[in-house]
């Protein structure tokens, strides 16, 4: 039956802003305070889905939270009326307002880790809940990413939907953002690759400066909940030192598709071991293991950083090539930008390039690939999910339209203390909800 990658891509939410929430993210911290444009953000992100379900590409999208949560401010100590509570929090900690503001939901390469079927002993798909334990601001997504998931992938016959797992640093796990998966086509067996920062157990090499979010117990603990075996599965660290460069997750440094791992020379810890293993666990599938590695003279991994390179999407064609989906920082610095027009020359799989200005979301460290979950789905499962989030013409212009009406131009931190700006979210997503035919998923809705 033939399978296909259906990327899920995040839709900005109606909070969108910029508070430097994630230390060890360069873009995050460095852009702390700037004011955001929320409408421009949803607005390049439908671009992006838009474009590639154009070009033939199985898009769906995922749709944001709902910010502030007010909630979460009364259980930490702030009460009365919901104006009340944001005002207080606005007045005493401002940084925990930004925090349950954060429209941080958008980056749904970390909202779960997805197995295929062709990979899991039971046959079904396997989605993981990421708990992202490491940021307040996010490990706060995971309730509602839950019912997403849930919503979308309700028929228990071909989708298991596992709750996060326990939330403390011991269990650290940010999804798909440390995951990659390899085989010949999407929908045969392949072999999945588990990319931690550290172990809990304190074992191993770690970072200095920054930190390492995903632990090798998290990546175990979901190799376990998929059903996967030690024939299919990969697990490598991350190089410490280009955590400490602002790689903070595997996402930023390297990416797969098919048979393809595009990856920097840095990015793993024992580098050769990890692809020597790949590609022996790939070729008793009978699937060749493609790497390519891109040398640190050529780019750097600062560049990397700075660029997002390799936060790139690698999609196949249906001519069986690949296109590499930058985003336009790429096409501006002249060393990445050279680099890839000889990659594109060279023979190699990947043969054309495709860039996006995505330059609200790059501010706060989320490129192409950030802001896309991918799930392989054969015909059976595809008919089987909620189909009012698959991208097409019509719902790309309802979208546009509802983010024309609902969001606002212009958001700094400040302006999370507005009770208007929570009415406008709930008014917004509860006209989502129908739009894109997910019933309740929200607590608003729960509640009401
Ligand atoms: O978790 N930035 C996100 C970016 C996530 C990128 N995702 C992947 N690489 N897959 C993060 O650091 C910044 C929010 C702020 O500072 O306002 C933030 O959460």
């Amino acid at each position: 039956m033939s399978a296909l990658e259906v990327n899920f891509d995040g839709l900005v939410g109606l909070t969108h802003h910029y508070a430097g929430l994630s230390f060890g993210n360069v873009a995050s911290t460095s852009n702390k305070a700037a004011v955001a444009n929320p409408k421009l953000a949803a607005l390049q992100g439908l671009a992006k889905m838009k474009r590639l379900a154009d070009l033939g590409f199985a898009q769906a999208v995922l749709p944001p939270h709902e910010r502030p949560q007010v909630d979460l401010l009364r259980r930490l100590g702030f009460a009365g009326s919901d104006a009340q509570v944001l005002a207080q929090a606005a007045r005493q900690a401002p940084a925990l307002l930004s925090a349950v503001g954060s429209a941080s939901a958008m980056w749904t390469a970390n909202a779960a880790t997805v197995s295929p079927s062709a990979d899991t002993r039971d046959g079904r798909v396997h989605l993981t809940v990421a708990n992202l334990n490491n940021k307040f601001h996010r490990a706060s997504e995971a309730t509602t990413t839950e019912a997403i998931l849930k919503a979308i992938f309700a028929d228990e016959r071909h989708f298991a939907v596992h709750s996060a797992l326990p939330q403390v640093a011991q269990f650290g796990d940010e999804g798909a953002a440390n995951h990659n998966r390899l085989s010949r086509q999407h929908g045969e067996a392949g072999v999945e690759l588990f990319v931690y920062g550290r172990q809990a157990d304190g074992q191993g090499v770690a970072p200095n400066r920054y930190p390492a979010r995903q632990t090798r117990e998290a990546s175990e603990a979901v190799i376990r909940l998929h059903g996967l075996s030690e024939d299919n599965c990969v697990l490598a660290q991350q190089h410490p030192e280009v955590i400490d460069l602002g790689v903070f997750h595997n996402d930023v440094i390297a990416v797969s598709n098919g048979p393809v791992l595009f990856h920097h020379q840095r990015a793993f810890w024992q580098t050769e071991q990890t692809l020597a293993e790949l590609g022996r666990k790939l070729a008793a599938q009978g699937t060749e293991f493609v790497p390519i590695m891109v040398p640190d003279r050529a780019v750097s991994v600062s560049d990397a950083v700075q660029t997002y390179l390799f936060n790139s999407q690698l999609l196949t064609r249906p001519d069986g090539k690949m296109l590499l989906v930058v985003p336009q920082e790429c096409r501006e610095h002249a060393g990445v930008w050279r680099y890839l027009s000889e990659l594109v020359q060279s023979g190699c799989p990947i043969d054309a390039l495709e860039v996006f200005d995505l330059r609200e979301s790059m501010r706060n460290g989320g490129g192409p690939a950030c802001l896309r979950l991918r799930v392989v789905l054969n015909e059976a499962e595809r008919a089987a999910m909620a189909p009012g989030v698959l991208m097409n013409d019509a719902l790309y212009g309802r979208l546009t339209t509802w983010v024309e009406r609902h969001y606002r131009d212009r958001l700094s931190a400040e302006d999370l203390a507005d009770p208007q700006l929570l009415e406008e979210n709930r008014r917004a997503l509860d006209e989502l909800t129908g739009i894109l035919g997910l019933g309740s998923i929200y607590p608003f809705q729960q509640g009401a």
